[in-house]
């Protein structure tokens, strides 16, 4: 793939997206085709095949499709799968039919079978059943691998497909209905900062396990293995962290610079127990992720607060009046904080169903089992 190349990045207005675009303009890619906001409609055949029709793009990669957290995975499971579904079979069909010389599809991790035995390895795929919260979702990326597949079996093009791990940075979606786990709780807990908020609702236990990539890695593993892998069998993307949520929720706290103390809602869903992946193949090959998680949060929150929160949308409203943090009891001091949760969940709060966790300093260093974080207390 030459710096002259005609490369499309399906889906240049999503996280993995806009990262490729930043990082292809850095490696001096001068021929970037389709970029936003001159992107087809990808759900509409007709649109995508004028393109690639007109672009005549020599390199994709689709990394598009509507996303979010378990809320959204919840609440529109139709329109997730359904969007996905279109975007691959539009787009590797027209990648097939304009003689694309390679494409790579972003599937995910959670397409992995629910109980699969961890770190998660490419030959799980499809052997049992997918967690509840996000197969229809998962269900549309599988169908976008085994279609990358039959077109490759069929036609004897490249197309390759690989698995990423929950990614996270700029670019994010914010949204309390579609955010994943790092920018929902950093929208919160930046808003129960400036509410000064004494407590935190985080959603489920704690306990579920994740792996996270930075936005910018993903885009860089993406770029390397558009480089160097043409193999068949699908690839993981791993990244440099994988922590619990209880954790997670507490680096978060330390970055946004909230003092209050986190709560753990077991009456909100938790998802997959553990989505840590194998990525051996990707390392042997000569691949790392270089942003460590601490770095990778403060540039993500950087990035929150000049487009998201200056923007003032919503709760976020009040950003300019930082508060100081009381103690609970204090005047002021509210009885939890945050948002309740997905819709339909009861309000947070009995003893049995839910438990704090005092932030208690620096994150890096502590350990990362909710149960140790509480006994270290
Ligand atoms: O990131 P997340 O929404 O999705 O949630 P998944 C991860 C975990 O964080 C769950 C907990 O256990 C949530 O209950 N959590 C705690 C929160 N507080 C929050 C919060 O404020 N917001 C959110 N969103 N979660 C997704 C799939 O699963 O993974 C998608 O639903 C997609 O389909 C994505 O594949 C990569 O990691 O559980």
């Amino acid at each position: 793939m030459n710096r002259t190349a005609r490369i499309y990045v399906a889906g240049g207005e999503t996280l993995a997206g806009a990262a490729l675009l930043e990082l292809l303009r850095a490696a001096g890619h001068c021929n970037i085709v389709g970029m936003p906001p001159d992107e087809p409609d990808l759900a509409s055949a007709r649109q995508v095949e004028d393109f690639f029709a007109e672009a005549r793009p020599e390199y994709v990669f689709l990394v598009a499709g509507k996303s979010g957290g378990i809320r959204l995975n919840r609440e529109r499971p139709a329109e997730l799968m359904r969007d996905n579904l279109l975007v691959a079979a539009h787009v590797i069909h027209q990648a097939y039919n304009h003689g694309v010389a390679k494409l790579l599809y972003l599937a995910s991790s959670c397409g992995y079978p629910r109980h699969a035995s961890q770190p998660l390895q490419v030959e799980s795929l499809m052997t049992g059943p997918l967690e509840p919260t996000s197969a229809a979702y998962a269900m549309a990326k599988l169908a976008g691998w085994q279609l990358c597949e039959a077109y490759r079996r069929q036609y004897g093009v490249c197309f390759i497909t690989a698995f990423p791990t929950n990614p996270f940075g700029p670019h994010d979606d914010f949204t309390p209905e579609g955010a994943h786990v790092i920018p929902g709780l950093m929208r919160r807990s930046h808003e129960a900062k400036l509410r000064n908020e004494t407590e935190l609702i985080v959603w489920g236990t704690g306990t579920p396990r994740r792996e996270f990539i930075y936005a910018r890695d993903l885009a860089d593993a993406c770029l390397f293995i558009m480089r160097h892998y043409d193999g068949p069998e699908p690839i993981n993307l791993g990244g440099a962290a994988e922590l619990s949520i209880a954790a997670v929720a507490l680096a978060v706290a330390e970055v946004v610079g909230y003092r209050g103390r986190l709560r753990f809602d077991a009456r909100q869903p938790d998802g997959m127990p553990c989505k840590g992946l194998d990525s051996n193949r990707l390392r042997e090959l000569g691949w790392r992720p270089s942003t460590d998680f601490r770095t990778a949060l403060a540039e993500t929150y950087a990035w929150f607060l000049h487009h998201v929160a200056e923007k003032g949308d919503g709760p976020l409203e009040d950003r300019g009046t930082v508060l100081l943090c009381r103690k609970p009891g204090e005047p002021g001091a509210s009885a939890h904080g945050g948002d309740g949760g997905p819709p339909g969940a009861d309000a947070p709060g009995s003893p049995q169903q839910s438990r704090t966790v005092p932030f208690f300093g620096p994150f890096f260093g502590v350990k990362e089992d909710p149960t140790d974080v509480r006994t270290a207390l």
